[in-house]
């Protein structure tokens, strides 16, 4: 079936390729695609840029963009668990996560379609006859999208739907290993009403499709969620014609225990923070940070609980987490655990590639490396699979405990998310406030909301989804000055003004 979406048509590739995609739980072919290439690249940006040149959409008012965006949520409500079948399948994901994942879509949908509703310029009181000063905000313009394999409808919605919000066109590029519900979600922006050329789809690699996108001088904005070295080249690719540019690159979590905490929920968030979807989390708590003295009995409890999660496939109701995307992928994550071995840090769980019925998939099971130190590249490369690394602090007094967690904490390159767990209130609003990263949670790992920014300091990226801020990173702020009452600046002497005195 032909899978490119291209000036609101369905296509097959320009060269005829086509990919099968496979399901990381046993290996097997659940589709075959159109693999798009450059032609298909350009026929989709040269779509998207007549549709915002000249379509209704950039001008189309908010309450009806906001209704076409509340249609794509009802659709989703009706159709969670076929898209959610299509999540689990591509990803290898449990299916209820990806029940859960679409409930979340749909929050995502319906907060943009309710924030740009509210969303208004501003008039400036120069305080000067006859000026009218007022802020308005516009589209940027034609965007193109670029999303990964872990959360893959979720994190294009993050995209999509503010996008679309705020009147711009696009040309998404999903992971070209799982992309079954960006063709749903085309259909279903085509069955909510949006007009032909706003919504494009061009599946592909990053090097075939991705680097268009990114170097085109007709795209205005290029938003990517992915890795690190992935991003550092989309960021040099844009700034040829420079284009705004957002970025979400994953992040070394850490995740800070103090003696003080309540143990048995900070030991079994623990467990969630790293493992799951195997790890395959940007937000994922992959630095435990824990104070010196509890350490043992948090690491042996840790290691005793991580030995008996269930591994297992998307639709096995028994299996608490799945498989890896891919074998590549699995064999980094196994490169990374031996490196970290030979580097001195202790494996105490896991880090071998089981047999029996998990062969027929991409498993890894749950790992706990004692012992690391942040000189380690475990401590400081993101492995993206189910591997935790451990570190102590200690202090004599209150101050020196949570300045020695903070320094570990914030000794990384990335800044997306972290935790602190403690009784102490005011430890824990101290250490909240001095760690480098863009989301922390106190007491609790990993629940968001759409409503609150979400993204990363320094090299985790630049600019932030949800929120009101992740509408904003899609809009153009323009400033109009009317004169009511035009007159001469007068700076310059006009030489035909009749001047007294000549
Ligand atoms: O991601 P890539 P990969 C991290 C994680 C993982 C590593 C590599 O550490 O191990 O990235 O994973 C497209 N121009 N994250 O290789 O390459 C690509 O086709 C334009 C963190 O799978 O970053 C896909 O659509 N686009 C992360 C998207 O970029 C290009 C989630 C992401 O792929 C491109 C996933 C190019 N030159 C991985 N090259 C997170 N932040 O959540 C690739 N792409």
């Amino acid at each position: 079936m032909p899978s490119l979406y291209i000036d609101g048509a369905w296509r097959e590739a320009e060269t005829g390729a086509t990919r099968d995609i496979t399901h990381p739980g046993d290996r097997s072919v659940i589709a075959t695609v159109s693999e798009g290439g450059s032609a298909d690249a350009q026929a989709a940006i040269a779509a998207a840029r007549h549709a915002f040149d000249h379509g209704p959409w950039p001008t189309t008012p908010t309450p009806q963009r906001a209704a076409v965006l509340a249609r794509v949520a009802d659709l989703l409500e009706a159709e969670r668990d076929d898209v959610a079948r299509l999540e689990a399948l591509d990803t290898g994901k449990r299916f209820v996560e990806a029940q859960l994942d679409m409930d979340d879509i749909v929050a995502v949908f319906r907060h943009f379609a309710s924030l740009v509703q509210g969303e208004a310029g501003r008039v400036i009181d120069t305080g000067m006859p006859g000026i009218s000063s007022r802020v308005v905000h516009e589209p940027v313009g034609v965007c193109a999208l670029i999303t990964p394999w872990n959360y893959p409808l979720l994190q294009t919605a993050w995209k999509v739907a503010p996008a679309l919000a705020a009147g711009n066109t696009f040309v998404l590029k999903p992971s070209e290993l799982t992309p079954q519900t960006s063709i749903w979600l085309m259909d279903a922006l085509e069955r909510a009403g949006l007009p032909a050329g706003v919504a494009n789809l061009v599946l592909g690699t990053g090097q075939e499709v991705g680097s268009v996108l990114t170097g085109h001088p007709d795209v205005d904005l290029v938003s990517f969620t992915g890795g690190l070295a992935t991003g550092k080249a989309i960021m040099a690719s844009a700034a040829g014609t420079v284009k705004r540019v957002a970025l979400e690159l994953g992040g070394k979590n850490p995740n800070i225990i103090f003696a003080d905490a309540d143990l048995p929920a900070a030991i079994d968030n623990a467990l969630t923070a790293v493992f799951l979807d195997s790890g395959q989390v940007c937000s994922a708590g992959t630095r435990l940070i824990v104070e010196e003295n509890i350490h043992d009995e948090v690491v042996d409890e840790l290691v005793r609980r991580a030995e008996a999660i269930r591994l297992g496939s998307s639709f096995d109701d028994d299996a608490e987490t799945g498989p890896l995307i891919s074998d590549e992928h699995r064999h980094k994550v196994h490169a990374y655990v031996t490196d970290a071995v030979a580097e001195g840090a202790v494996l105490r769980t896991g880090g071998t590639i089981p047999g029996g019925d998990l062969a027929q998939g991409s498993y890894f099971p749950p790992t706990i490396l004692d012992g690391c130190t942040t000189s380690m590249r475990c401590v400081q490369d993101e492995s993206f699979g189910p591997v935790l690394t451990v570190e102590t602090f200690s202090g004599a007094t209150r101050d020196e405990a949570e300045d020695a967690a903070v320094a570990l904490a914030n000794d990384t390159i990335y800044g997306l998310t972290g935790a602190v767990w403690t009784e102490n209130a005011g430890r824990a609003e101290r250490v909240a406030g001095r760690l480098r990263h863009g989301t922390i949670w106190i007491n609790d790992y990993h629940p968001y909301v759409p409503q609150a920014e979400w993204g990363g300091m320094k090299q985790s990226g630049i600019g932030r989804e949800l929120g009101s801020a992740g509408l904003h990173e899609y809009v153009e702020t323009k400033h109009i000055w009317h004169n009511t009452r035009p007159a001469k600046a007068g700076w310059f002497a006009d030489p035909s003004d009749n001047h007294e005195g000549n």
